[in-house]
């Protein structure tokens, strides 16, 4: 299944706090949302840019996936997001092709999104999510 678009990019940061005036103030983007992701131990805050979203995160837990991350590596990229029109079907042909899921059927994510993730060491060293409607 083709993605439509490239939904967001997630992007590791250590505070919400200071990373959102340099979104604003250098780029002239709109934080048009803020959410905590309970689930993903994340607070998120999004940007919209053309069709995609930049998403900056924060960890709210030092064991959750984006504490680890910076833990490791430090803030910078850490996932990218592709738009699929049916989350569970995108997931089944990319486990039928042998790739390893992290999620094997979708799960909620933030603004109510449904969203799946396939695990990096199947796909060249990216953290990649499919995230749709449905
Ligand atoms: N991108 C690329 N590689 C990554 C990665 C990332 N974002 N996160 C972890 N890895 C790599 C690590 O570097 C490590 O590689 P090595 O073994 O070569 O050192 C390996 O994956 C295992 O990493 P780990 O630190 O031991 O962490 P875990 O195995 O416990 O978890 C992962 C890794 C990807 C399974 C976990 O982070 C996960 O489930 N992620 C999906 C959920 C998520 O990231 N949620 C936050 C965003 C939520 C949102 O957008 O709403």
């Amino acid at each position: 299944m083709k993605p439509t678009h490239i939904e967001h990019i997630g992007i590791a940061v250590n505070s919400l706090d200071e990373a959102i005036p340099f979104y604003e103030k250098v780029l002239g983007l709109e934080c048009y949302a803020i959410e905590e992701v309970a689930d993903q131990k994340v607070k998120t805050a999004f940007f919209m840019v053309g069709q995609t979203k930049i998403e900056l995160l924060e960890s709210t837990d030092p064991e959750g996936p984006v504490g680890k991350f910076i833990e490791k590596k430090g803030e910078g990229i850490h996932h990218i997001a592709f738009a699929q029109p049916d989350v569970a079907k995108a997931l089944t042909e990319a486990e039928e092709n042998e790739v390893k899921l992290i999620d094997q059927k979708p799960r909620k994510g933030a603004e109510g999104l449904s969203i799946g993730f396939l695990h990096p060491k199947s796909t060249f060293g990216v953290l990649m999510e499919f995230c749709g409607k449905e």
